[in-house]
């Protein structure tokens, strides 16, 4: 049995979602611009440029194409500047054991998502090898939750979307994978991910059993 296990980036294997989240907030700060924890649930999975108009909707704000050009290249730096020293120890817990029992067991592994900083994130923390197909956000044209990634991912792989699983930490990825008939793993808050047809806080309280019953479905 082979089944396709895509993999979200972003808050899944690695902790970046924190530094979307304090690039972002310098963005919001300097444009008068309040946002929390909270409202960064609604750019989770998100793209970049849609993430921005979000951001800008909250505070009521237009701005020129121009202005939007600059704030997105100051939040890419920004990000790209808490990048630099990343490596290994910033994969989330929990993680390398399931990417390894998957490899073990002969399952096909994708990456599904919506960054186009994918590819360098995955190098920096040596974890790139462990992907069969990679698709990210420079792949695509629809953003989560449009499920084009996870299809797209599942297609690289030669899989079914029905024997595609989906670990995701955001309720637009979650959304994307339950749209594509995929199932959806919610890493994260059960309050958040309600959608998620399975919900784990992180990758620790994921053991192998759970995987194997996966590959078995
Ligand atoms: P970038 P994922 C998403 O990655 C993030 O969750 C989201 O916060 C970010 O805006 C988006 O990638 C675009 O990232 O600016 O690096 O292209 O969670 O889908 O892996
Ligand atoms: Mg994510």
């Amino acid at each position: 049995n082979k089944k396709a296990f895509i993999f979200d980036l972003d808050g899944v294997i690695v902790d970046t979602a924190k530094y979307h989240y304090l690039a972002w907030q310098k963005i919001a700060n300097e444009l008068g611009i309040e946002f929390t924890p909270e409202r960064n649930e609604e750019l989770k999975g998100v793209s970049r440029v849609r993430s921005l108009d979000i951001i800008l909707e909250l505070g009521k704000i237009t701005a020129s194409q121009s202005d939007k050009d600059k704030w997105l290249a100051q939040k890419n730096e920004d990000y790209l500047s808490y990048l630099v020293d990343m490596d290994e120890s910033e994969i989330l817990p929990g993680v390398m054991h399931i990417l390894k029992f998957l490899k073990e067991q002969n399952q096909p592994i994708a990456l599904g998502s919506a960054s186009k900083n994918a590819r360098p994130i995955l190098e920096k923390t040596k974890t790139i090898s462990y992907f069969d197909a990679i698709i990210d956000g420079n792949d695509v044209t629809h953003a989560k939750p449009d499920p084009e990634v996870f299809v797209q991912a599942a297609k690289a792989l030669g899989i079914s979307n029905e024997d595609s699983i989906v670990f995701e930490d955001s309720v637009a990825g979650v959304q994307a994978a339950n749209i594509a008939k995929m199932t959806s793993v919610g890493i994260g808050q059960a309050s958040v991910l309600h959608e998620a047809q399975f919900i784990f806080p992180d990758f620790t309280h994921i053991d192998t059993s759970f995987i194997e019953s996966l590959i078995k479905k």
